[in-house]
């Protein structure tokens, strides 16, 4: 009955990624945004929040390595970690992997998104069913980190995981946001979020990274690429509270050390993805630090 569905993702009014839909899983409209989980032909099961590319099961693991194995192979011992976002799961499930990680706490403003996940995309969300050290709190992620701070527990490291910045990610992109989760943080903490495309948000990224810069001790920037989002190249922000260094601490021999495998992520992978196309170090001059 789907057999010539296509869905698309548009970006702006002058390009779009078509992707060959099989069926449709799911689809809900919450107090939040439009949720779907379609099965397509080529890149296996994709959840979309309004019609914007979240996880397919085909590419996930790039953007999960990068958003978590980064910042947990450079803090000298991440034992607690905040998730604001990653409602499907796969976030928290690379978290988790790591043994020094005694909790992950995870904050998801629209439990449809888990639920739908939880059902229909268990390669990320299986860890949502339940996992000894994962709290998962259905809630606002900016109210949490308000409230977070006048508490003594504090973060190691903070994961932002968010859609883009339109609809009910968009506070996650200021600087009251950015302040509060500067207090949630230990000393030494890292918060890492998502940083949209370099080629087509260098605006975004500029504001993002002077948010950061004004607030947070130094700031950096790094890329890897996946297959659906616009572009192909993506960016994850890396902002510290102490002066660790993404390259210079990064504990490399803890990755082989580890034992665990990984798909995208590796240690050279790691250090490459802080050295930026020139068109971003001129974009973002004065606001990193990167090399
Ligand atoms: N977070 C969404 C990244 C931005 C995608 N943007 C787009 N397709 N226009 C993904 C959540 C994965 N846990």
């Amino acid at each position: 009955m789907y057999s010539n569905l296509w869905i698309e993702e548009r970006y702006k009014d002058f390009y779009a990624m078509r992707y060959k839909v099989e069926n449709v899983l799911y689809s809900k409209k919450t107090e939040f945004q439009t949720v779907d989980v379609v099965e397509t032909k080529g890149h296996g099961k994709m959840l979309l929040n309004d019609g914007l590319v979240m996880v397919t099961e085909r590419d996930e693991i790039a953007y999960h390595d990068m958003i978590a194995h980064v910042p947990l192979f450079v803090h000298p011992n991440p034992k607690n970690v905040l998730v604001i976002g990653g409602g499907d799961g796969g976030t928290a499930r690379e978290v988790l992997r790591h043994s020094s990680v005694e909790k992950c706490t995870m904050v998801e403003i629209d439990g449809a998104v888990c639920e739908a996940c939880m059902e229909f995309i268990p390669q990320t969300a299986e860890v949502l069913k339940g996992h000894p050290k994962l709290d998962l709190i259905i809630g606002d992620g900016v109210k949490f980190v308000q409230e977070f701070q006048a508490t003594n527990e504090k973060f190691d490291v903070i994961i932002i995981d968010s859609t883009d910045p339109i609809g009910p990610a968009a506070p996650l992109f200021g600087p009251e946001f950015y302040t509060n989760v500067n207090k949630c943080l230990a000393d030494n903490g890292i918060v890492v979020s998502q940083g949209e495309s370099p080629w087509f948000e260098a605006e975004i990224q500029k504001s993002m990274l002077g948010v950061l810069n004004d607030i947070f001790k130094n700031t950096f920037i790094y890329n890897f690429s996946n297959l659906t989002y616009p572009g192909g190249l993506w960016s994850f922000t890396f902002a510290t509270k102490g002066d660790t260094h993404p390259i210079n601490d990064f504990r490399k021999e803890a990755v082989a050390a580890s034992g665990l495998e990984f798909s995208y992520y590796n240690e050279g992978l790691h250090q490459a993805a802080f050295y930026l196309p020139t068109f971003m170090k001129k974009n973002l001059e004065g606001l990193i630090q990167n090399p």
